[in-house]
């Protein structure tokens, strides 16, 4: 097979990156729901935050597979403060609306340079992106309905503290 061109190690790894400052974004934003007493939401942030670091070990061992060398990038501070927990779920969306933007341009490169092994592998990615605009989106949709307090917030909470992880 043949190796990874360096153009794609260094984009790979870019996402690498891109996928650990994902789980840190989700870190943060748990770190203000516990902060806010919304145990549910702090749950579902933790899980996402969890399954980030699995996107970015994903990629990690296929460039290992691939006889390619890691190089792991810095990540930038995330917010500490949300204005409500909508703003924190609308920024959660942006934030995969933007990764889903970055995994199609790696695609797009993989198959400029007919690396097959990189476009099967991301082929997972692109069907995760679907899921986790939808789960974000859903929640966004829900907490417009119900605004910024009262029972429906408690009701949601409670709700999504019941995500169970993926693996
Ligand atoms: Fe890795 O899917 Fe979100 O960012």
């Amino acid at each position: 097979m043949p190796a990874l061109s360096k153009k794609l190690e260094r984009a790979l790894n870019e996402q690498i990156t891109h996928e650990l400052e994902s789980a840190y974004v989700y870190l943060a934003m748990c770190a203000y729901f516990e902060a806010q007493n919304l145990r549910g939401m702090a749950h579902w942030m933790r899980l996402q935050a969890q399954e980030e670091v699995g996107h970015a070990m994903k990629i990690f061992d296929f460039i290992n597979d691939r006889n390619g060398r890691v190089e792991l990038g810095a990540i930038e501070k995330p917010p500490v403060e949300f204005k409500s927990p909508l703003d924190a779920f609308q920024k959660a969306l942006a934030h995969e609306q933007k990764i889903t933007g970055l995994i199609n341009k790696l695609y797009d490169l993989a198959d400029d340079e007919d690396d097959y092994p990189t476009e099967v592998m991301l082929q997972w990615f692109i069907d995760e992106q679907v899921e986790e605009e939808k789960s974000a989106g859903e929640v966004v949709e829900q907490l417009k309905l119900i605004g910024t307090q009262g029972a429906g917030l408690l009701i949601l909470d409670k709700h999504l503290g019941e995500r169970k992880s993926e693996d």
